[in-house]
């Protein structure tokens, strides 16, 4: 155990924490009939995803947790101090998904851009600290929906804690308040295109990346009060989001200081999975930054260990990266599938690495 520096005592929160955090587990069941656990299931869906499925893909399933719940039970105990280091924590401790009585959390708005590389004005979600001023400036995430997600697909999920997460760590002290924008990640020139499992339709998600650096990140740094720089912007998503927050990382590793992949879809490089035939973005020898790039600070893969949806497709890029001698954190979270317990983990321990490597780096 590599206990270093600083440590936060937020004992007295504790108490407070375990009386607001009921809501936790109720939340997280509501969607565990949306998406087949089984592969059976799963496999009967190729070519052919319901409404209903389309739904869970985008956000990240809840499952039932009661590992998560007792854990957090030793973990809130009175005494305990929370210590800042750079160890990864599989599960996202109930410290930071609770609801605080003493935490005032962001609210999600809506807004729109001109996107010059779809031809058409294009919308995100963004979520601005409780507070927001035009006095203070803040560091931004974008963060990348699943599959047949939109900009809602974030927001309109409130078990995947992400409020509460962002929020607690900031009212710790941990992190600064974040402004995390949550785009629509289907970067179609034709208003008309539908995203589905096929090489064709998966397109305007690749071509994201030109939306997100020439149009939508700018937009962001003119309308809103914001710190810009790699240090200060980081990039995560799920699923098809973990692909191409992956994908976006290696071509433009000089724009984001701290990366998070969870549960990263297939398809970076050429592959058929149970539900289509990937032609791929990048050869297995590209899968890495370029030689003399300057790279994020922290750029984590993670997955859970039954995921359902993208088996170990998380772990072959680990794999790939390692092959490559590109520096990532690889983690497994135990027992959870293609759910919101991975989105909160990966969330978590991108904000604890930033909060590890900002508090090293001073
Ligand atoms: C695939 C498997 C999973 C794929 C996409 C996904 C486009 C995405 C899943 C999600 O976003 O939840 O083969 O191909």
């Amino acid at each position: 155990m590599k206990k270093r520096f600083i440590s936060f005592m937020i004992a007295c929160m504790m108490t407070t924490l375990l009386c607001a955090c009921e809501t936790n587990t109720r939340e997280e069941s509501t969607m565990t009939e949306n998406i087949a656990t089984e592969s059976s299931e799963q496999e009967e869906n190729v070519g052919g995803v319901s409404e209903e499925d389309k739904g869970s893909f985008a956000t990240g399933i809840a499952t039932e947790d009661s590992s998560e719940n007792s854990s957090a039970t030793e973990e809130t105990s009175a005494e305990e101090a929370f210590v800042l280091t750079d160890e990864i924590e599989e599960r996202c401790p109930i410290a930071f998904t609770a609801t605080r009585k003493d935490v005032t959390y962001g609210e999600y708005t809506h807004g729109t851009y001109q996107s010059t590389t779809c031809g058409m004005e294009r919308g995100y979600c963004i979520l601005l600290p409780a507070d927001y001023s035009m006095e203070k400036k803040y560091p931004v995430l974008y963060l990348l929906h699943g599959i047949f997600g939109n900009e809602y697909s974030f927001s309109g999920d409130s078990s995947n804690k992400i409020k509460e997460i962002v929020g607690n760590m900031a009212a710790e002290g941990l992190i600064e308040e974040t402004i995390i924008v949550c785009p629509n990640m289907y970067a179609t020139t034709d208003p008309k295109q539908q995203p589905g499992f096929d090489a064709e339709s998966c397109l305007p998600y690749d071509n994201f990346i030109n939306d997100l650096v020439t149009d939508l990140m700018p937009h962001i740094e003119k309308e809103y009060s914001v710190l810009t720089g790699r240090e200060n912007t980081y990039l995560g998503g799920f699923s098809m989001g973990g692909r191409e927050t992956i994908f976006i990382a290696l071509q433009k590793p000089e724009l984001f200081g701290y990366v998070c992949a969870i549960s990263a879809a297939p398809g970076i490089v050429a592959t058929t999975d149970k539900f289509m035939t990937h032609p791929g973005q990048l050869a297995e020898d590209e899968v890495k930054f370029a030689e003399d790039a300057t790279v994020p600070n922290v750029f984590i893969l993670c997955c859970g260990t039954r995921d359902s949806v993208v088996g170990t497709y998380p772990k072959s890029y680990h794999e790939l990266l390692e092959a490559n001698g590109t520096d990532h954190i690889w983690y497994e979270i135990t027992g959870a599938d293609h759910d919101n317990n991975a989105i909160k983990s990966g969330l978590y321990n991108l904000f604890k690495q930033i909060a590890y490597d900002k508090a090293t780096d001073k």
